[in-house]
């Protein structure tokens, strides 16, 4: 621990990367984190997922969710490094400073790691599983090594944040063909970021239409997430996909109240 490097300094976004992000709902900032500062953070985060895998059931047995990536959640409560890397107050201003708020509080962590021949990331919107209000989350997503172009970064529907739910459900071939038919009908514009480096950064809003093609290589693209809420936001009334998440990731509280439990630690200020 002695040795790693703080990821607490303070990085000013120009204005126009806060106002790309409320105009689109999502932007890219690339040397996030230097790729020697990943370097430090990166074995404890893979040795933290590795650990906490729990399907160990070979890819062809996998649904198409299963196949897109093996997700290991809240490495922050699993391990001191993972918890300074996610708990970085560099990142948490910049989820701050995107989504226009004073504070924002950790919802929070996974890895994905999406294995060699892993499947395609469905279209889904995240906050269709998130009993929370709506236009106050964001997720950081950074990639541990460097994202050639044969394997891409994640797909955006920009302008969606702004649409709300468009009713596709759980991550599935389902929810994939009817967001492709939904983008056909109105037709919004799709954007990608392309390759990425170690410390690079996507940001994407809660209801943002997102996709990532799958991995036609021989190495695993390791990915960690960090999703922040707002401070001072309230907890809504569960449609039924979103139970899951009001009774594992709020701490016990209830809707109407505010997210604040101590599985919720306000990262800014
Ligand atoms: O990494 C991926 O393939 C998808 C990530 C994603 O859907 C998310 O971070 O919300």
């Amino acid at each position: 621990m002695n040795n790693l490097p703080s990821l607490d300094d303070l990085i000013e976004l120009p204005h126009s990367t806060s106002e790309e992000f409320s105009q689109k709902g999502h932007t890219c900032i690339r040397g996030l984190a230097t790729p020697e500062e990943i370097a430090y953070y990166r074995p404890s985060i893979e040795r933290t997922a590795n650990a906490g895998r729990y399907d160990h059931r070979p890819i062809d047995e996998r649904d198409t969710y299963g196949q897109a990536f093996l997700q290991v959640h809240n490495l922050w409560q699993r391990d001191a490094t993972c918890n300074a890397f996610v708990s970085a107050r560099r990142f948490a201003h910049v989820a701050a400073s995107l989504l226009g708020v004073e504070g924002v509080r950790l919802y929070h962590d996974q890895t994905l790691f999406k294995e060699p021949n892993g499947g395609y990331t469905p279209w889904h919107q995240d906050q269709a599983y998130w009993p929370l209000e709506n236009g106050k989350t964001i997720t950081m997503w950074m990639p541990l090594e460097e994202i050639t172009a044969d394997v891409g970064s994640m797909h955006f529907v920009t302008g969606s944040h702004k649409v709300g739910n468009v009713d596709a459900g759980s991550i599935s071939d389902a929810s994939n063909q009817k967001i492709e038919e939904w983008i056909e009908k109105n037709s919004l514009r799709q954007e990608t970021y392309g390759p990425m480096q170690p410390g690079d950064a996507t940001f994407h809003a809660g209801w943002t239409l997102h996709s990532a093609g799958p991995n036609p290589t021989l190495n695993e693209r390791p990915v960690i997430t960090v999703i922040f809420v707002a401070d001072g936001t309230k907890i809504t009334e569960p449609t039924p996909l979103q139970e899951f998440d009001l009774k594992i990731w709020l701490g016990g509280k209830q809707p109407g109240d505010y997210v604040g439990s101590s599985m919720n630690p306000l990262l800014y200020p």
